[in-house]
């Protein structure tokens, strides 16, 4: 009705008395049009007014203190919600440090567009010397999966439908779109301007494998003496949760969870081979991957970790691309893991025969033997604590609490928290990811919070949580439930290397005894150190409890980690001892 009346005011009435917008307007407006609820960002010129502009017109505008922890938030909302998070900065520097965001995205298929303001193109392009000069779009280019540029007001809603088309169509990943100053005040009659927006349609088109391709896979599944699924974050990030798990179930197959897989189904599940895992890579025969890329995080499918069983993959991933990137793949399904689990589903019929006995039998004793192993470290109340101690409370704290999320990062607190604590929830478990990045601590933090309103456990080592520390005033002003546990071993690693030649401390170690906990208390949080086990279980219980921005100096022991956690055997010195 409201739109009719303007139509003919804009038809008939003359220039000056026409209604305007302008670029800051249609740019809201398009987000709007399209969904997008939330921006993460840090402001400046020339992005303040659009981030006040934006803020008054009901979007959620959260502001950092530093683009990369805003960028890893909206990476993260991209992965939860498989909306593209989007992350706004100011020019040059502001661009440069959402960028290891935009590319963290980009590299672990999460869906993200960063919207940078830029400078004048005709000063820049002249290398005349601007306010933040720099040419934004080449450099972001090769970094994110698409990037383009809005130089037109009535552009804005063809530029933002093609980011977030790109950003969330096929493989997703980040997009970039640079909108330099000038854009955002360029004025063009109202009417003109609804009409150039666009709304996406099905950005998310189904796409449904090849008949063909399901039977393949279906044929080399059933040939399987010693069969195991492998879940990556693909799957997690489909959304396709009761398929998976359906399929999981009726194939009777152990399955391995990667990482951010964990809590697709349970990692209690009485098929989970999570803590059986060299024994299914070495002895499996058939490999069937669903959403997880054959990477150094799965030794390329290949060598030692994968033993001399001769092995067939399926592997089902919507990139084409991805098949073949290391080894054969026998039976390559490409297309939406929601679309290709439910054909491979029906493909099954009613009676899929259970895999071999044997095969299930040791799987899951060796499983239970790797579980009763730990189980006594984990009870350990050592003071000062150890890794393990203390991630035995942690654990038990998670699975009183499945509907938190967790998220991990560091080295040995990455590795040791991955093994030890059981995930019971699809999409609870944000870590590193594929570059095993520091730095996603606090963004994951607040991005999960902000887009899940569920409270955050937040594991971090105390180098880790230095990337992003700051970021625990945007959880305080904010007021997120977000409780931040730092295991504190004085360093990168152990807090127990000494520089012989000099004075100066050895490059992996930090201040003695530090304090995190100080820190919260600077902003209105509440602060607590814990220096046992017991001690840390009422911590973080009463962190939950209270919903209150929360973070815990977990005293671990500065001899208790081990170089590189988990993957030691990659630094360069462990592979030339090896050739030796
Ligand atoms: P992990 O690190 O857990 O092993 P990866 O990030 O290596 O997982 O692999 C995720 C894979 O999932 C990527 O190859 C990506 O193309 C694929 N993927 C992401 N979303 C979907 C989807 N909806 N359908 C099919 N494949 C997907
Ligand atoms: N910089 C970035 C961005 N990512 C990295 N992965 C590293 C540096 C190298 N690095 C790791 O791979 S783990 C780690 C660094 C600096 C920190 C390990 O120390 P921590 O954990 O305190 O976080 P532990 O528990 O002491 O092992
Ligand atoms: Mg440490």
């Amino acid at each position: 009705m409201a739109e009719a009346a303007v139509q003919s005011i804009s038809a008939n009435t003359p220039e000056a008395e026409r209604e305007l917008t302008d670029g800051f307007h249609l740019l809201i407006d398009a987000l709007k049009l399209n969904g997008i609820k939330t921006i993460y960002g840090v402001p400046g010129i020339p992005i303040t007014d659009f981030g006040r502009m934006a803020q008054a017109s009901g979007i959620r505008v959260l502001s950092f203190r530093h683009e990369q922890n805003a960028g890893y938030a909206a990476a993260i909302a991209g992965f939860l919600t498989k909306e593209p998070g989007v992350c706004l900065t100011v020019s040059a520097p502001g661009f440069l440090n959402g960028l290891t965001a935009l590319a963290h995205a980009t590299t672990n298929c999460f869906p993200m567009i960063q919207i940078s303001g830029s400078s004048e193109r005709e000063i820049v392009d002249l290398q005349q010397g601007d306010y933040e000069e720099m040419d934004q779009l080449a450099i972001a280019r090769p970094l994110c999966k698409a990037a383009f540029r809005v130089l037109h007001a009535q552009d804005i809603g063809i530029g933002l439908a093609r980011a977030i088309r790109a950003a969330v169509s096929g493989r997703p990943g980040g997009v970039y779109l640079d909108l330099p100053a000038k854009l955002f005040g360029q004025v063009m009659d109202a009417e003109a301007g609804r009409k150039s927006l666009v709304k996406v349609i099905d950005p998310v088109p189904a796409q449904i494998p090849a008949p063909e391709a399901v039977k393949r896979a279906l044929d080399v599944l059933k040939s399987g003496k010693r069969p195991l699924v492998i879940l990556g974050k693909g799957a997690a990030y489909a959304q396709a949760d009761g398929a998976i798990k359906s399929f999981v179930e009726k194939s009777g197959i152990p399955f391995l969870p990667m990482s951010m897989a964990k809590g697709l189904l349970p990692d209690t599940h009485p098929q989970c081979a999570g803590a059986a895992r060299s024994t299914v890579l070495r002895d499996s025969d058939i490999v069937m991957l669903i959403g997880a890329r054959l990477n150094w995080l799965l030794s390329h499918g290949k060598g030692k970790a994968w033993g001399e069983t001769p092995k067939k993959f399926i592997q089902i991933d919507i990139e084409p691309k991805e098949m073949d990137s290391n080894i054969e793949i026998a039976a390559p399904v490409v297309g939406d893991i929601g679309s290709a689990v439910s054909a491979l589903l029906n493909g099954m019929g009613g009676n899929w025969p259970a895999p071999p006995a044997d095969w299930i039998k040791t799987v899951t004793s060796k499983r239970d033997e790797n579980i009763a192993k730990m189980a006594p470290r984990l009870m350990n109340n050592n003071s000062p604590m150890d890794y393990h101690g203390a991630l035995g409370v942690l654990r038990t704290i998670v699975k009183e609490r499945p509907d938190a999320i967790l998220v991990n990062e560091g080295a040995n607190a990455l590795d040791l928290t991955r093994g030890i604590i059981d995930i019971y929830q699809p999409r609870k478990r944000l870590d590193v990811g594929t570059w095993g990045v520091m730095g996603i601590g606090m963004g994951y933090a607040i991005g999960a919070a902000i887009e899940t309103g569920k409270p955050v456990l937040a594991i971090e080592g105390d180098s880790a949580f230095g990337f992003s520390g700051m970021e625990i005033e945007t959880i305080c002003r904010y007021k997120l439930p977000v409780c931040v546990v730092i295991l504190n071993n004085d360093g990168i690693y152990r807090g127990t290397d000494v520089n012989k030649a000099g004075p100066d401390p050895a490059t992996t170690v930090f201040v003695k005894g530090a304090r995190y906990d100080k820190m919260i208390e600077a902003f209105g949080g509440v602060g607590a150190n814990a220096t046992s086990p017991d001690e840390l279980k009422r911590a973080v219980n009463a962190a939950m409890d209270s919903g209150k921005p929360t973070l815990i100096n977990a005293v671990i022991d500065p001899a208790a980690g081990s170089e590189s956690g988990r993957i030691g055997n990659l630094n360069p010195q462990s592979r030339l001892a090896k050739k030796k």
